[in-house]
């Protein structure tokens, strides 16, 4: 048996840096922001930092849209500066994971405008370029095929510089063009600039939409979405991984993010043998609230749907391979909003969550303010909205008839935006993000919710549980390595699992709902006798009840 990778007993944070901390004042959090706040992942515990994209760019997607990779973007600091970041990270043990979005670049990177001069460029196939056809004449349109952007609108878009009339494909924004990942000497910049910044010190990568760069690219002009999971993905990840991170002997950690990723796929992607990626981020639980309409069709979650689902992967991934946990990040809705009680148990909710994440096998991702509960933004107009998105669906929806409240509607519950309101250090004045005006608005709770009145609450500190979750999984191989086990899983409101190994056996038991309720294993057989290890109440209760979002640890 091959030592367990250092990543099965370490804890990722993700900073989204334009909503974490703002150091001059222009309402943008920044490099700066980050370095004043290291204390605070420092006493949190984490062991790796995923920053979300902070290079060149002109923000059309918030910096997913990247015009230049070996540069800082100047909204938030300079390469000298990120040098200093990551030296001081490195200082505290912390790691620093880059995010890769090569999937697409922006528009206005060199690459792209050489690519749309002149269908003769060098560039030209560079990018996914392809004649217009004509359909019947009655619909007008004549792109090569009818997929449509993430974004709203059709994946291709003519170039305003092109003499062709071709069109470029983008699955994302018409500001975001797809590299064409069939050419080599797209994979060899690629991989360049890969090498570029681990020679620089960054310990990895957590890279967007990788499983789109394989598109069947016979398949453009037809109508089925082949635009992603095309057989050579797997090629080209084990050839990145044999040109970039083979040689290398620094203890570095991929996560590949995969929208319609399998648990089979996941296998194969992650499987230790295969030499492909660490984890993956795969999208089941974050779809099951979402009907068969739009991204906003949004329906109820049922319990036993979410169990199910997180328990497949556990099971799937548990001879090989292996899991990355999240719950949140900044293209979800904030997770105690969704799958807790954002109102009156705020706290005990974020806390039980917290612990049914942390309490998995596989690698946990805390995103941003989860580590005090913070919430869904409230935003109730459409030009509080900044996430092109949420602005490009409701436009587009508008248009199309529909009553703007139930547009908004929707979006308060699902926008990207929820996630992405700044992150609230203090009471008073904007939160402590900025002394500025801030990007996007401030969550009208911040005088309570915030880290300085959370770390101050005691036994009620969300911060000081999830410190006590991080550290469960540096101390209990039991933790990291054990066996996971679900336990009653049509219950609807009891979520309880077990993780079993040579150290012993775990007991998680959680209340995920607003009234008491009666739980018999607690009491009886091999729990009876457990001791309590954790819980997220500070008086004890019943025996056999579990109070409103109660959870508790049981070691036996
Ligand atoms: O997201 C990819 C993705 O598929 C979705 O999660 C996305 O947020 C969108 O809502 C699809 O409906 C990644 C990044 O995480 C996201 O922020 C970027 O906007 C996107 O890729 C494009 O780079």
């Amino acid at each position: 048996q091959p030592a367990p990778a250092w990543w099965t007993d370490a804890v990722v944070y993700q900073i989204y840096p334009r909503s974490f901390a703002d150091s001059n004042g222009d309402g943008v959090g920044d490099l700066g922001g980050i370095r004043q706040h290291l204390d605070h992942l420092q006493d949190l515990g984490v062991d790796v930092v995923w920053l979300s994209p902070i290079y060149r760019s002109p923000q059309a997607d918030n910096g997913y849209d990247i015009s230049d990779y070996r540069d800082i973007d100047p909204l938030f600091g300079t390469l000298e500066e990120f040098d200093l970041l990551l030296a001081e990270m490195h200082e505290r043990g912390i790691k620093l994971v880059m995010d890769l979005v090569v999937n697409h670049t922006s528009d206005e990177h060199p690459w792209f405008v050489e690519s749309a001069s002149s269908p003769d460029s060098p560039k030209r196939d560079w990018y996914v370029w392809r004649d217009g056809v004509d359909r019947s004449p009655a619909d007008g349109r004549t792109e090569p095929n009818l997929w449509r952007s993430a974004f709203s609108g059709p994946a291709w878009s003519r170039a305003d510089a092109d003499p062709s009339g071709q069109y470029y494909l983008h699955l994302f924004a018409a500001k975001q063009p797809d590299l064409n990942w069939e050419n080599p000497e797209v994979r060899d910049a690629v991989y360049e600039m890969m090498n570029w910044w681990l020679d620089r010190g960054v310990d990895g990568f957590r890279m967007d939409v990788i499983n789109f760069i394989a598109k069947v690219q016979s398949d453009l002009t037809g109508s089925s979405e082949h635009f992603r999971m095309g057989p050579q993905i797997h090629d080209h990840l084990q050839e990145m991984n044999r040109r970039v991170f083979a040689a290398r002997d620094a203890e570095l950690i991929t996560v590949g993010e995969m929208p319609g990723v399998t648990v089979d796929d996941a296998r194969l992607f992650t499987g230790a043998d295969r030499l492909e990626l660490d984890m993956v981020f795969q999208f089941e639980h974050v779809d099951l609230d979402r009907g068969p309409g739009s991204k906003f069709d949004n329906v109820p979650l049922a319990l036993r749907d979410l169990k199910a689902s997180l328990s497949r992967w556990q099971t799937g991934l548990a001879e090989s391979g292996w899991n990355s946990l999240y719950l949140g990040n900044h293209d979800q809705p904030r997770s105690v909003s969704r799958f807790g009680d954002d109102g009156r148990h705020r706290v005990e909710s974020a806390t039980l969550l917290a612990t049914i994440l942390h309490l998995q096998r596989g690698t946990p991702y805390v995103y941003q303010g989860d580590e005090i509960g913070m919430t869904n933004a409230a935003f109730s107009r459409i030009d509080q909205y900044r996430d092109i998105e949420s602005i490009n669906w409701f436009g587009e929806e508008l248009e199309a008839g529909r009553d703007p409240a139930e547009l908004l509607e929707a979006l308060r519950y699902r926008s990207r935006d929820n996630a992405r309101t700044p992150v609230q250090w203090t009471p008073g004045e904007n939160a402590g993000f900025t002394t500025g005006t801030p990007w996007i608005g401030v969550n009208p709770n911040h005088d309570t919710v915030n880290v300085e009145t959370d770390r101050a609450a005691g036994s009620r500190s969300i911060f000081d549980y999830y410190r006590r979750l991080i550290a469960l999984r540096h101390e209990s191989p039991l933790v990291a390595l054990g066996c996971f086990d679900l336990l009653e899983p049509e219950h609807p409101a009891l979520y309880a699992f077990t993780r079993t190994g040579d150290e012993g056996r775990l007991l998680v038991a959680a209340n995920v709902g607003g009234d008491d309720l009666e739980v018999p294993l607690l009491v009886e057989g091999p729990w009876g006798a457990g001791s309590l290890l954790l819980g997220n109440y500070d008086s004890s209760g019943p025996a056999a009840v579990l109070r409103p979002w109660e959870v508790r640890v049981l070691r036996a």
